[in-house]
């Protein structure tokens, strides 16, 4: 299978990480989002939403939106459970990540790390700030409760909502105020077969 991705977003390196876990066999094709790359004819008749991560299987099928990818690619593993309700919970997770948690936190990073803090959108990153400590005070009361976020063991809720958090300092947030986060965070990079954002 093919992952079109970008190793800096967080979205897709939901995708590498769990790849890495579960050791699955791919090809990861490199995309540029500043370069327009998800913009041209072909990639949008892949996606026509225009975004990666975008997985392609052999038989050419598609899938996007990282954590549908997530849950195709850890069926039957140890990272999604049988159990109805507890599946849900990860589901739980996954959807407080796109809606509560990315559009602050993926957003201030990428104005400020991608961008380099432009002084036409400082408001807009400024304006981030509450609502990404909102999402990580979340976070905390759960982490402080139990080590992951859905109990006792690694579900794809944490490797949904590790992408981003492990990298918030680039989009302004301190963790210091957050000692069950950065606790967390260290579980996740300790587990076997991680890979980080970079390699
Ligand atoms: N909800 C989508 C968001 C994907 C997304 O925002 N992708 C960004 C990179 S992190 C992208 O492709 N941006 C290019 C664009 O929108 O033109 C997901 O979880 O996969």
């Amino acid at each position: 299978m093919k992952i079109y991705g970008d190793t800096q977003s967080g979205n897709c390196y939901k995708i590498k990480l769990l790849a890495a876990l579960l050791d699955l066999p791919h090809q990861w094709i490199d995309i540029d989002i500043l370069e327009g790359e998800t913009r041209t004819e072909e990639f949008l008749e892949k996606n026509p939403a225009g975004q990666i991560p975008l997985l392609e299987l052999e038989d050419g099928r598609l899938l996007s939106e990282s954590n549908a990818i997530l849950n195709f690619l850890a069926e039957g593993s140890r990272f999604l459970p049988e159990d109805a309700y507890d599946r849900a919970r990860v589901l739980q997770w996954q959807f407080f990540e796109q809606y509560s948690h990315e559009p602050y936190i993926a957003v201030a990073r990428f104005i400020r790390h991608y961008l380099g803090l432009p002084e036409d959108r400082r408001e807009e990153y400024e304006a981030k700030q509450e609502g990404g400590h909102r999402a990580l005070s979340v976070m905390e009361k759960q982490l402080a409760m139990t080590p992951y976020l859905t109990g006792q063991s690694t579900t794809l809720a944490d490797l949904s909502l590790y992408a981003y958090t492990h990298v918030a300092h680039e989009g302004g947030f301190d963790l210091a105020a957050y000692p069950a986060i950065r606790a967390w965070l260290k579980r996740i990079e300790a587990l076997p077969g991680y890979v980080g954002m970079d390699t």
